[in-house]
C-alpha cells in the first residue's frame, strides 16, 4: 500500500488528503511531527530532501511535490475528470495549480502562520504582505475569469472597445 508522510496543518499534504476524499483512492498516511522537529531527523531526511510535507511513496517512486503527487495519482488512476487528457484542459488544471504553488500558497503562509501559529509574536509586516499580495488580486481577477457569464461580460466589454 502506498504511504502518503502527513502533518494536518500542511496545506500541501490537505490537497492530496482532499484528492483522496474525494475519489476513494487508496493509501495509508504516515503522520510526520513538525512540531517535535521529526521532519529533521536523518531517517526522514533520506525520504525527502526539503524536509517538507508531504511526500508519497508508492514502492520505489518517492515524490515529495504536492502537486506532482497529485498529476501522479491522477495518472495512475486514470482520473481525467480531475486531470484531464486533452491538452487545453490539462493546461487549465497545470495553470491553476502552479498559481496556487507560487502564489496561493506562499499569501496564505504569512497570513496564518503570524496569525494562528505565531499569535502575539507574529509579524505583522508579513500578514499585510500576505493581505496585500498580488495572490489576492489576482485571486479575483482570475475567479472573474472562470466564470462563464463572467467571461460573456469581459468579451461584450472588449468589443465595446474594438
Ligand atoms: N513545494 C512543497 C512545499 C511543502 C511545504 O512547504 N511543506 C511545509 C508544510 S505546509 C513543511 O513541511 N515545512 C517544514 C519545513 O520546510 O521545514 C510541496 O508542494 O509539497
Amino acid at each position: 500500500m502506498p504511504i502518503l508522510y502527513s502533518h494536518p496543518i500542511s496545506q500541501h499534504y490537505r490537497r492530496v488528503l482532499a484528492l483522496r476524499e474525494e475519489t476513494g483512492i487508496p493509501h495509508e498516511t504516515c503522520h510526520i511531527s513538525l512540531d517535535t522537529g521529526e521532519h529533521m531527523s536523518s531517517d526522514y531526511l533520506l525520504v525527502n530532501p526539503n524536509h517538507q510535507i508531504p511526500t508519497f511513496m508508492d514502492n520505489d517512486v518517492t515524490i515529495h511535490e504536492s502537486n506532482t503527487i497529485l498529476r501522479y495519482l491522477c495518472q495512475k488512476h486514470g482520473l481525467t475528470d480531475w486531470y484531464p487528457a486533452e491538452l487545453v484542459a490539462r493546461t487549465a488544471v497545470d495553470q491553476w495549480l502552479d498559481w496556487t504553488q507560487c502564489r496561493l500558497g506562499p499569501a496564505t503562509f504569512f497570513v496564518v502562520f503570524n496569525t494562528v501559529f505565531a499569535g502575539d509574536r507574529g509579524d505583522k509586516s508579513a500578514i499585510a504582505l500576505g493581505h496585500d499580495s498580488s495572490a489576492r488580486k489576482s485571486a479575483y481577477r482570475l475567479r472573474r475569469r472562470a466564470l462563464p457569464q463572467q467571461r460573456t461580460h469581459h468579451m461584450a466589454h472588449c468589443h465595446r472597445l474594438f
